[in-house]
C-alpha cells in the first residue's frame, strides 16, 4: 500500500514537472542583442517575452525572428521621440508587410495571418523619421 501511494505521487510530480515545462504564460524582460542589423543576425523573440530595444545611431536597423505557426500578433511600442516603421518578411525574405506607429511615442500592433508565412518570419524595425533615435519594445502572442 505504501509503494502504491509513492508510485502515484512521483507520477504525479512528474506529470507537473513536464506540464509546467511546457508551459509558457509567464511574461520576461529582455534586451535586443547587436549587431541584429540583417537577417542572419536577427534575434529570435520567444512569446509573451518583451524586448528592451534602441534604434541608435541614426539609421540603425534592428531584425527579429519569430518561429510560429498560426496567427501571431506583434506589438512594437515606441518610446519618446521614436516612431517605429515596421517591415515583414516571410520565410523567404519577401516584405510582405509594412507600416507606421503614425506618431512619435505610438503603438503599432498588428496581427500576422498564418497565411502569411510558413514556420518563421523576420520583423524589421527602424526609425520612421530619418534623424530620430530612442528607445521602443517589442512582443509577440
Ligand atoms: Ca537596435
Ligand atoms: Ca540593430
Amino acid at each position: 500500500m505504501k509503494t502504491r501511494i509513492l508510485s502515484v505521487l512521483s507520477l504525479a510530480i512528474i506529470f507537473a514537472v513536464v506540464f509546467s515545462a511546457c508551459d509558457k504564460e509567464s511574461t520576461d524582460t529582455f534586451s535586443e542583442s547587436e549587431p541584429n542589423d540583417s537577417f542572419s543576425t536577427a534575434n529570435a523573440l520567444t512569446i509573451n517575452d518583451t524586448y528592451d530595444c534602441e534604434i541608435n545611431p541614426i539609421a540603425e536597423q534592428d531584425f527579429f525572428k519569430i518561429t510560429a505557426s498560426g496567427d501571431v500578433t506583434i506589438t512594437v511600442d515606441g518610446g519618446t521621440g521614436l516612431e517605429v516603421r515596421v517591415h515583414l518578411f516571410d520565410q523567404e525574405q519577401i516584405d510582405f508587410w509594412a507600416d507606421d506607429a503614425g506618431e512619435r511615442g505610438a503603438t503599432l500592433s498588428h496581427t500576422v495571418s498564418a497565411s502569411d508565412y510558413d514556420g518563421f518570419f523576420y520583423v524589421r524595425v527602424e526609425s520612421a523619421y530619418g534623424n530620430d533615435t530612442g528607445t521602443y519594445t517589442i512582443k509577440y502572442e
